[in-house]
């Protein structure tokens, strides 16, 4: 079995293998390390990755691409409206309101299809699946899937259902600051032992739509990320828009051009201003644009240096510190505390970005990491320790909670809600918590996030659990419930269980004085995760978290909620457990059915694209055996075929080619197998010869050897 891992970028893919030998990036079919994060839907097939940017400027009505921003957002989701409409994207005509998430419309197979950004990151994936597979000679299943480390559960539930579209089996879906970490600490080999101050290290990371940043602990064989911050709408795109709305304002008044009502010519805008903004980070000295037969058969040209680049691009300069900042006021360190500072993400290779971070830190950054790689690399690394078909070398990795996450619920004094957070900012992820609820009927738990200001995603709710058959005891009194939150390894939270907890006959129930909420650290994964795990670092992490939410418990209600054993210091009850069942509500993501239909909806394209490819590849068989035989009939085939013979089949030859263009245009695969056995049939005894001729003088000589 492989593992691989996969960066899926706004704009950029890489894909990271395990191997004996260690971790490596694969290229494509284009002899490529990045596949474009691109798809293109056409009348007979899908292009993915190289072959729809390639199409870019011809097929960008049917052309999807920056959809990574779409994933877990509804169509009325503001940002969807504000980010979509005024780009060209996905136009306006590609967008539809649906029953589903946020979908929108394209061409396909010659009917307007409705495709969800489930699908469309799907079928992104599927190519990357399928990449991976023909490097490596396997099937390749498992998998860890990148995402930002701002993404809230509705974000990383839609992309985890996107990999079960592309058949994968996603281990893990893990932050991308978090897998650089992983990538840069698993090789060191002097990092602090368990009683030395930690090594702390800052990941910057720019790439094409966000930028993130993360502040890291390492010590001997583990990390722990202490916080994230991130600008969500910063990156190299920025960078490019700047370009194109200067240039479009320039050829607006000297060519009277209006390159905006243009989306042919914007589009081939944008590319070359990517390209001379890639070209300035290289040399400071004047640049030219050219671009010929630009719109209206006129040519258009114009010059640019990287000062006046960073003039017109001081505003989004200005707000590279903001995160580097909050990183260390979160951790409450200080820059001195800061052992490196890594970049990677194209977009750091901007001097004056990497000049704002290096002034901030007061020290040079590092660029020991590959910046467009580390990501994906990091994610094989988590891949191969994740499964157990790889040896890897121990490293436990303990990531943040991006934002604080608050359950409520229903008290018995009518109108009154209790509440409690049960995950802070930071807090470590992966977690599980049991809270205890004293309960005589069912009851619902309300999960949201606490701070809706703060998040970058306009519904802060994230779902509605239901605990259910809960009935008072025998005597009538509330029963004990114990429940279970918890944010698991793709960071994506939930009320993972509960449980009725029944005294045994002729025990005294515990009643619990003080209310608490108990921890579980990371429960299943963290074991599988640090083989090595000695229990210290976990149960620090316990007892802080013990330690803070007694707090929170204490200033809470105290009523029917709930309260908790704290384990331990409390004489053992004798108790029986019955698992209840839980019920998920208005949880954001696909419906289940709907998630089972495109996965079969995926695989009716993945059979199509494989028959058109097999159609193709017989039709070009023909092409190419047309062209060899004509070739050699004039060359080495000369001598075995009379003249009158070779004039026929090079006629013959013309007309397949013509056949080719005319009604051999789009045939059946067996039509083009039959013209191609046909021919052969003309062909094959001349090469017999020509072979036969070659062999002879071989054959002598072999015979008089053994002679
Ligand atoms: P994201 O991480 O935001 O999802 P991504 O992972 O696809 O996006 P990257 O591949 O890290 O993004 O970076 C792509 C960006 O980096 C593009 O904007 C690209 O133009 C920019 N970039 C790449 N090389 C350079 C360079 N030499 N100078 C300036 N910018 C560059
Ligand atoms: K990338
Ligand atoms: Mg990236």
């Amino acid at each position: 079995m492989s593992v691989v891992g996969i960066d899926v970028g706004y704009q950029n893919c890489h894909i990271g293998v395990a191997r004996s030998g260690g971790i490596e990036t694969i290229t494509n079919e284009y002899s490529d390390r990045c596949t474009p994060a691109c798809v293109s839907l056409a009348s007979k097939n899908r292009m993915i990755g190289n072959a729809a940017k390639s199409q870019m400027t011809t097929n960008f009505k049917n052309k999807v691409h920056g959809f990574k921003k779409f994933h877990g957002r509804a169509f009325d989701d503001p940002f969807v409206q504000h980010v979509s409409f005024p780009s060209f994207f996905l136009t306006p005509t590609l967008l539809t309101p649906s029953c589903f998430w946020n979908s929108l419309t394209v061409r396909y197979l010659d009917e307007d299809k409705v495709f969800t950004v489930e699908q469309i990151t799907g079928m992104l994936l599927t190519k990357l699946k399928e990449t991976s597979e023909s490097a490596l000679k396997k099937p390749v299943v498992d998998c860890v899937i990148s995402v930002p480390s701002f993404f809230t559960d509705a974000e990383r539930r839609s992309v985890f259902d996107a990999s079960q579209i592309a058949g994968l089996n996603c281990l893990r879906l893990i932050n991308d600051t978090t897998a650089v970490a992983l990538a840069y600490g698993i090789y060191k080999q002097d990092l602090p032992t368990p009683e030395e101050r930690p090594r702390n290290v800052v990941f910057v990371d720019m790439g094409h739509a966000s930028f993130q940043v993360s502040l890291t602990a390492f010590h001997k064989g583990k990390l722990k990320v202490l916080a994230t911050a991130f600008d969500l709408h910063l990156g190299g795109r920025n960078f490019d828009e700047a370009l194109v709305d200067f240039f479009c304002e320039e050829f607006k008044s000297k060519y009277k051009l209006n390159v905006r009502e243009n989306p042919r010519a914007l589009l081939r805008l944008h590319q070359e201003c990517e390209k001379l903004k890639k070209l300035m980070s290289a040399t400071s000295s004047d640049l030219p644009l050219n671009i010929e037969c630009f719109m209206n058969d006129i040519d258009v040209s114009s010059r640019m240096n990287r000062g006046q680049f960073e003039d017109m691009t001081a505003q989004y300069l200005m707000r590279v510190e903001t995160p580097l900042k909050a990183v260390l006021e979160q951790s409450k360190l200080s820059r001195d505390d800061v052992y490196a500072v890594e970049i990677v993400g194209g977009a750091t290779r901007i001097p004056a970005v990497k000049e704002r971070i290096a002034k901030f830190f007061g020290k040079d950054i590092s660029t020991t990491l590959n910046a467009d790689e580390a990501v994906a690399r990091g994610c094989a690394l988590q891949c191969a320790i994740l499964s157990p078909a790889f040896k890897v070398r121990e490293f436990s990795i303990i990531d943040v909670v991006p934002f604080p996450i608050t359950l409520r619920w229903k008290t018995p004094t009518e109108d009154a809600l209790g509440e409690c957070e049960v995950f802070s900012k930071n807090h470590a992820a992966p977690f599980s918590k049991v809270i205890t609820f004293h309960k005589k009927e069912p009851f619902d738990l309300e999960a949201f996030y606490s701070c809706p200001q703060e998040l970058p995603y306009p519904d802060h709710r994230i779902g509605c659990f239901s605990v259910q058959n809960v009935a008072p005891q025998p005597d009538g009194e509330s029963s004990k419930v114990k429940v279970k939150v918890r944010v698991n390894v793709h960071g994506i939270f939930s009320v993972s269980s509960a449980s009725l907890i029944e005294k045994q006959k002729g025990e005294d129930m515990q009643i619990d004085s003080e209310p608490m909420v108990q921890t579980e650290g990371g429960a299943e994964e963290q074991t599988k995760m640090q083989v090595d795990q000695e229990g210290q670092g976990q149960g620090d992490q316990q007892n802080e978290d013990n330690g803070s939410n007694t707090k929170d418990w204490a200033c809470g209600e105290k009523t029917d909620a709930a309260a908790v054993a704290a384990g331990g210091s409390k004489p053992r009850v004798q108790v029986k457990s019955t698992e209840l069942p839980v019920v998920a509500n208005n949880i954001r993501q696909l419906d289940r059915d709907v998630l089972k239909d495109f996965v079969d909806c995926e695989h009716q394209m993945i059979i199509q694209d494989k028959f058109v490819k097999e159609l193709n590849d017989a039709k070009n068989a023909v092409e190419e055996y047309v062209y060899e035989l004509r070739d050699k009939l004039c060359g080495i085939y000369e001598k075995y075929i009379t003249l009158d013979d070779s004039n026929r089949l090079t006629l013959m030859l013309e007309d397949t080619e013509n056949w080719l263009y005319e009604e051999g245009e789009d045939q059946p695969k067996h039509v083009y197998e039959e013209k191609l056995d046909a021919l052969k049939t003309l062909g094959q005894p001349i090469q017999d010869r020509h072979r036969e001729h070659e062999d002879r003088p071989r054959a002598f000589e072999e015979l008089g050897k053994k002679i």
